[in-house]
């Protein structure tokens, strides 16, 4: 394959930061070669689990999601989607590419949502441990109420990668949204921080989404029987878990923006997966 030779006198991108001081690449356009990656994926013929739930009305969120999907996540892999609902009726039939596969998944509803959110945690790890080390070598995990708006592929895939959130990456760690109350287990200092993650989309190998799921699950069911609720749910105990086991790869907020003007943020140069604005008063009631 012929190819444009890296340069080693000349970084790739000048204006962020590309590799994290524990040598994570920070995922940004300009910082990889997707006909490289795609060679070396397809060589390993690595299939590609994509995570979503939609109980109640976010299965409305379905269609779109899976139609964008089919238009940028993983072209040319092997992808099975599990779509976990309360409604398998009302998945909505789509037409998928060839090498891709969906299984639907009957999961309970809960009445409050922060449980829906929450338990989705301990579900993911107990089909890891079955179904999904079976079935695929990386799990992408993500939320329902999004759409793919441009390339979204094996640049991502490491054992453990978190997304930077799109609202908090230019303050201080001081300044980040963590669980600050030290009665609960997603408890981080003021001093301590790497980046604010946004629990909308993370992943990695089977075996290294397993442990992190569980250990979050596992950290809810304290805080629960210690009475005491992390602020944003399980997004703050995934923030805890990878100030501990730091990730092999973290996404730019290419990977989770919202549709505001790009021009505003001159870094960010294509935005990849975006959250759908939505009417949090009807969505958040019965
Ligand atoms: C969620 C909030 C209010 C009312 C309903 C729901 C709800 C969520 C639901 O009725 N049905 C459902 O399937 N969900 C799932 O939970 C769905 O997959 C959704 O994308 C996910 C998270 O809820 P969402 O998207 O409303 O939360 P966000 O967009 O405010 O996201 C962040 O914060 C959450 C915790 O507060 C999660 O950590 C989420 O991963 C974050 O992106
Ligand atoms: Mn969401």
């Amino acid at each position: 394959m012929a190819y444009g030779q890296p340069q080693l006198l000349k970084p790739s991108r000048n204006d962020v930061l590309v590799v994290t001081p524990w040598l994570a690449p920070v995922v940004w356009e300009g910082t990889f070669n997707i006909h490289i990656l795609n060679q070396q994926f397809r060589q390993q013929n690595a299939t590609i689990g994509l995570t979503v739930f939609a109980v109640k009305k976010y299965i409305i969120f379905l269609k779109l999601f899976l139609e964008t999907a089919e238009t940028y996540f993983m072209v040319g892999h092997r992808v099975n989607y599990y779509i976990f609902t309360d409604q398998p009726k009302h998945v909505p039939q789509i037409l998928l590419q060839k090498g891709r596969q969906m299984a639907i998944l009957r999961v309970q509803s809960y009445a409050r949502w922060q449980d829906i959110s929450m338990h989705r945690m301990e579900v993911i790890s107990i089909f890891s441990q079955r179904r999904f080390l079976r079935e695929v070598d990386y799990l992408v995990c993500a939320d329902v109420d999004m759409k793919f708006n441009d390339h979204v592929g094996v640049e991502i895939l490491s054992s453990l990668f978190g997304t930077i959130h799109p609202g908090f990456f230019w303050l201080r760690r001081d300044a980040f949204p963590y669980e600050r109350r030290p009665q609960s287990q997603a408890y981080i200092p003021q001093d301590e921080g790497d980046f604010y993650y946004m629990a909308a989309l993370f992943g990695g190998s089977v075996p290294e989404v397993y442990r992190l799921t569980k250990a979050c699950h596992e950290a809810m069911m304290i805080d629960e029987a210690g009475h005491i609720e992390a602020i944003w749910h399980e997004e703050s105990h995934l923030n805890k878990y990878l100030l501990h086991h730091k990730p092999t790869k973290v996404l730019s907020p290419e990977y989770m923006w919202n549709n505001g003007p790009l021009n505003l943020t001159p870094c960010i140069k294509r935005s990849r997966f975006v959250i759908l604005q939505k009417d949090g008063k009807t969505m958040r009631t019965n």
